[in-house]
C-alpha cells in the first residue's frame, strides 16, 4: 500500500563520509515521504537487537562495535510510500558493494561489505521490528500529508 514504511539508516561510515544529504535526497527525489528522522550513537543493546539474526556470525562483534563505538553517529530514518521496503533495498544495492550495481547507493559510494554505508529493512516483518526498535517513543514517527502526493501517487 502507499502507507508502507521502512527503516533506512545511514551507518557511521556514511555519516563520516558526508553522505547523509545524498542518501536523503535519493529517497526524496524518488517521491518517498520522510516520516521519522534521528541522529544518535546507538546503545550496544539496540545494535545487538537490530542485528539479532546475525548474532552467531563471526563478524557480529565487529559489526556491533562499528555501529556503536561513537566515532560517528547513525542517522535513523523512516520512509513511507508505495513498495518502499522492496524499492529501498533496490536503491541500496547488494549487501556486498562488490556486487552492487552502479546507480545504487552502495554501488556508487562504497567498496567493502564491512563499510557499506546504509541499512534498509529487508521485509515487512523486519521493517515493523526495526521501526519500533529505533522509533519506539510516542510521536517519533510523524503522520503528515505531503502536498506533492497527488503528483506522485494516483
Ligand atoms: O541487510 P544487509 O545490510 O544488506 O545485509 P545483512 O545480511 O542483513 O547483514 C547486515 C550487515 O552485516 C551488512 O550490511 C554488513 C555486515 N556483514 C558483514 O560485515 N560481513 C558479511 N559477510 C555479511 C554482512
Ligand atoms: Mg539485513
Amino acid at each position: 500500500t502507499s502507507k508502507e514504511r521502512t527503516f533506512i539508516a545511514v551507518k557511521p561510515d556514511g555519516v563520516q563520509r558526508n553522505l547523509v544529504g545524498e542518501i536523503i535526497s535519493r529517497f526524496e527525489r524518488r517521491g518517498y515521504k520522510l516520516v521519522g528522522l534521528k541522529l544518535l550513537v546507538p546503545p550496544v543493546e539496540l545494535a545487538k537487537e537490530h542485528y539479532a539474526d546475525l548474532s552467531s556470525k563471526p563478524f557480529f562483534a565487529g559489526l556491533v562495535d562499528y555501529m556503536t563505538n561513537g566515532r560517528a553517529p547513525v542517522v535513523g530514518m523512516v520512509w513511507e510510500g508505495p513498495s518502499v521496503i522492496k524499492q529501498g533495498r533496490i536503491m541500496l544495492g547488494a549487501t556486498d558493494p562488490k556486487n552492487s550495481g552502479t546507480g545504487t547507493i552502495r554501488g556508487d559510494f562504497c567498496l567493502s561489505i564491512g563499510r557499506n554505508i546504509v541499512h534498509g529493512s529487508d521485509s515487512a516483518e523486519s521493517a515493523e521490528k526495526e521501526i519500533s526498535l529505533w522509533f519506539g517513543g510516542k510521536g517519533e514517527v510523524v503522520n503528515w500529508t505531503s502536498n506533492n502526493e497527488e503528483w506522485v501517487i494516483s
